[in-house]
């Protein structure tokens, strides 16, 4: 018997084809199997519909878990997150600016899954993630939304091979196909609901190479773009010094040590970070929120008031205040 499919069938199921998420592909199936004409000819189809409907729900509830698991808690006094092209050295530069030992590899696609590690930088930490490379064909979401949840962004460029060139016109062509966009400084778009431009720093990495100028030089030619730029070598450790210090500038945090009332110094080990122009409630919120509930008042000794001074939960820290909270 035939089928006698719809013209709605049909077209469904040539989107279906091209489908590239699992989203689509359920959406698609269940349109498909909606337009199905239901007679004993199509029940091979309705039987294999729904069997491919289920696979893509257990598919696509799988991959939400994965994406859940691999959430990475924020830590330190910011995120900062690598991203870059195939190969530029995103996993060397993490090995180093802090302790951590991800693969190093000189083949492209070394790192699969986003990786956190803490770069110290005086006495506080910065949180910075390594990811796996952005290609032409190959973006991934979680990147994506690491890209739009953190504070610095540095964009890597492989100025060591002409390869490298390519890749970041590549980046930049991904990255302008969505939402999630690099801009001098971070802010949301207001005209388009969901568009968010993060901070973004370029580090021109490999200078070490002979004809890193040449290169650079090709860059400016084939890649627009205005961020700041540092240069380094990720492998002789040029630049590096430099570009934590940028880091931790660019955050643009300061640092409060906690003293409590029955001790006489300060706890100067580890501080507590938050954004200039922070209030002390803010702090308060990081040390317990017991503590914001019962705060009364706090003494301050820094450069900026008188030691010992009384203030409110309002009062604006400044960079190494000394608080003593009482409740
Ligand atoms: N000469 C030179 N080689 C470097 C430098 N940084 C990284 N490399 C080399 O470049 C290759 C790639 O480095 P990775 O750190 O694995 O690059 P990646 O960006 O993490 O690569 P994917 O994980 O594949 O995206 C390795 O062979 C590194 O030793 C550098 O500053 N100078
Ligand atoms: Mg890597």
């Amino acid at each position: 018997m035939p089928a006698n499919l719809t013209q709605q069938y049909l077209k469904a199921e040539a989107e279906y084809r091209r489908a590239t998420s699992l989203e689509d592909e359920l959406r698609l199936l269940q349109l498909m199997l909606r337009e199905l004409p239901k007679h004993k000819g199509t029940d091979k189809l309705q039987a294999d519909l729904k069997q491919k409907i289920s696979r893509v729900k257990r598919e696509s509830e799988s991959a939400s878990e994965k994406r859940t698991r691999l959430r990475i808690p924020r830590q330190g006094a910011g995120r900062v997150v690598l991203i870059g092209g195939p190969n530029a050295g995103k996993s060397q530069l993490i090995r180093s600016m802090t302790r951590a030992e991800p693969e190093v590899a000189p083949y492209p696609f070394t790192t699969r899954e986003a990786t956190p590690a803490m770069m110290p930088f005086d006495d506080v930490m910065v949180q910075l993630i390594d990811t796996p490379p952005i290609a032409h064909d190959l973006f991934d979401a979680h990147v994506q939304a690491l890209i739009r949840g953190a504070d610095l962004v540095l964009w890597l460029i492989d100025i060591g091979t002409d390869d490298g060139i390519d890749a970041a016109r590549e980046l930049q062509e991904k990255l302008n196909t969505t939402k999630t966009r690099l801009a001098n400084e971070s802010y949301l778009d207001e005209t388009d609901v969901g568009r968010t431009y993060t901070k973004t720093v370029v580090v021109l990495n490999k200078i070490d190479d002979a004809e890193a100028d040449d290169r650079y030089k090709m860059l400016k030619e084939f890649c627009e773009y205005d961020f700041r730029e540092y240069r380094t070598s990720a492998t002789t450790g040029e630049g590096i010094e430099e570009l934590r210090e940028t880091i931790y500038r660019a955050l643009d945090v300061v640092r409060v040590y906690t003293k409590q009332p029955s001790n006489r110094e300060a706890d100067m080990e580890k501080p507590f970070t938050v954004r200039r122009g922070e209030t002390l409630i803010n702090v308060a919120e990081l040390i317990h929120k017991d503590l914001v509930e019962n705060f009364k008042s706090a003494r301050i000794w820094g450069s900026e008031v008188h030691p010992g001074t009384i203030v409110k939960g309002d009062y604006v820290v400044h960079d190494k205040d000394i608080v003593e909270i009482h409740t």
